[in-house]
C-alpha cells in the first residue's frame, strides 16, 4: 500500500466544509449576502458583483439519501439527491445560510430538482442552450446571463454596475490563473503533489471566500512544491500516472482518487469539473462585460452539451501535457450524459491516444468498495 504524502496541516474536504459552516454563520450575522451555487456554469463573477458570497452547494456523504428520495426517484444521480437531501432535511447549513439559490437546466435530473427545490427557497434557474454552437445559443444563453442580473438586482434592492462586474471579472481571473498553476503542478514528472491533495484543496477552496487570501495561499503552495519537486522528485522514477475523467470527483476523494493512490498510482490530474475545465479559458477583459461572461461560461465543455467536441480536445491535451499512462473515468450513477459519452472517450482514448482506460460507476455508498478497489488495482498491474 502506497502512502500519500501530505503537508503539515492538511485540511481534508469534510474539515474544510466544518471550517466554512462557521465562518458562513459570522458572515451571515455580518449581514453578508450569500448565493448558494451547484455548477460549473456558475457566472461567479455576477454574484462577486451583487457584493454576495458564493457557496458551493453540492452535497457529498449518503447521510441525507432517505430524505432525498421521499421525493426523488432512487435511482437518480447521487450528487443530485444529496444536495436536495441535505436541503430538505435542513441539514445542509449552506443551503440554510444561502439567501437564494442558483441553478442552471444542465442535465434532466438536476433541472427537475431545482422545482423542488425551489419550494424551499428563492431558486432562480439559468436557461442553458442544449448545445454550444446552435443558430442562437450564445443569444439565448446571453438572455439567461442578464436575467440573473436583474433577479440578484431585484432580490437584494441593488445595481449591478459594468464596473463592479469589470473587477469581478478581473479578479477572477487571477484566481482562475493561480488554480491552473496550482492543477499543472500535476504535469511534473514524478508529480510531487498527490491527486489526494490537488482534489481537497481545489474542492475546499471554494468554501474560501476571501479571493486575494486563496490565490496568495495557492501561490505559496505552488512554490513550495517547485521546490520540493528540485530537491526530492526530480530523475527519480515515476509511479503509472493517472487523469480522472468524467463526473465531478468532490464526493468521491475518499472512495476513488484516494484509494487509486493508495494503491500504487498517482493521480496526477482532473479531466472534470474538479479539474482545470473552466480554469484555462478566462474572461474577455476587452469587450462588454455581460457578452465576455456569457461567451466564457457557454465554452464550458459538459456532457449535457450536445455535441461536445471540446471535451475530447481538451482530454487530449491534458493526456500530453499531465504525462498520463492511463485514464479513470468517473460515472456517478444514472449520470445519463457522461454514461453515454463514455464509450466515445474509452475509444478516444485507447485508439486515439493508445494507453488504457477504466470506467467505474459509483455512488456515494461505500458497498461497493471493495469492488472499486480490486478493479483499480487491476488497471494499475496492467500500467506497471
Ligand atoms: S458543468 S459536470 S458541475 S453539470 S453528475 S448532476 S451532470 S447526473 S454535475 Fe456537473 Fe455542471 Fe456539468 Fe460540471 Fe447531472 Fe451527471 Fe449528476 Fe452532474
Amino acid at each position: 500500500m502506497g502512502e500519500i504524502k501530505l503537508p503539515e496541516g492538511f485540511v481534508t474536504y469534510p474539515e474544510a466544509r466544518k471550517k466554512a459552516f462557521l465562518t458562513l454563520k459570522k458572515m451571515k450575522e455580518e449581514g453578508r449576502r450569500i448565493v448558494g451555487v451547484f455548477c460549473t456554469y456558475t457566472p461567479w463573477e455576477l454574484i462577486d458583483a451583487a457584493d454576495a458570497a458564493a457557496v458551493v452547494l453540492c452535497g457529498i456523504g449518503d447521510e441525507n439519501m432517505p430524505a432525498a428520495e421521499k421525493r426523488l426517484p432512487k435511482n437518480l444521480c447521487p450528487l443530485i439527491k444529496a444536495s436536495y437531501g441535505g436541503a430538505v432535511a435542513d441539514r445542509c447549513p449552506f443551503f440554510y445560510f444561502s439567501d437564494m439559490v442558483l441553478g442552471e437546466t444542465t442535465c434532466d435530473g438536476k433541472k427537475k430538482m431545482y422545482e423542488l427545490m425551489s419550494e424551499l427557497k428563492h431558486t432562480h434557474v439559468m436557461q442553458l442552450p442544449p448545445g454550444q454552437f446552435g443558430r442562437g445559443a450564445l443569444e439565448f444563453w446571453k438572455a439567461s446571463v442578464e436575467s440573473l442580473k436583474d433577479d440578484l438586482e431585484q432580490f437584494y434592492g441593488i445595481t449591478i454596475t459594468n464596473d463592479r462586474l469589470r473587477e469581478a471579472i478581473h479578479l477572477r481571473n487571477r484566481e482562475r490563473k493561480a488554480i491552473l498553476d496550482f492543477y499543472e503542478i500535476g504535469c511534473l514528472k514524478p508529480s510531487p503533489i498527490s491527486g489526494y491533495e490537488l482534489n481537497t484543496v481545489i474542492t475546499s477552496n471554494e468554501y474560501a471566500f476571501d479571493i486575494n487570501k486563496k490565490i496568495e495561499a495557492l501561490e505559496q503552495r505552488i512554490r513550495e512544491l517547485k521546490d520540493l519537486y528540485e530537491r526530492e522528485y526530480k530523475g527519480k522514477k515515476s509511479r503509472p500516472r493517472i487523469l480522472i475523467t468524467g463526473c465531478p470527483t468532490h464526493g468521491v476523494i475518499n472512495k476513488v482518487i484516494k484509494r487509486i493512490e493508495e494503491l500504487g498510482a498517482d493521480v496526477v490530474g482532473f479531466e472534470n469539473c474538479c479539474g482545470p475545465r473552466e480554469k484555462k479559458d478566462p474572461i474577455d477583459e476587452t469587450i462588454d462585460p455581460i457578452t465576455a461572461i456569457a461567451e466564457k461560461y457557454l465554452r464550458v465543455n459538459c456532457s449535457v452539451m450536445s455535441p461536445n467536441p471540446g471535451r475530447f480536445k481538451a482530454l487530449g491535451e491534458q493526456i500530453h501535457d499531465y504525462q498520463a499512462d492511463g485514464v479513470i473515468e468517473v460515472l456517478l450513477q444514472a449520470c445519463h450524459t457522461f454514461a453515454v459519452e463514455s464509450d466515445s472517450v474509452r475509444r478516444f482514448v485507447t485508439e486515439e491516444k493508445g494507453i488504457p482506460y477504466l470506467s467505474i460507476t459509483t455512488d456515494y455508498s461505500t458497498t461497493d468498495q471493495g469492488q472499486i478497489d480490486t478493479r483499480i488495482g487491476a488497471f494499475i498491474e496492467l500500467l506497471s
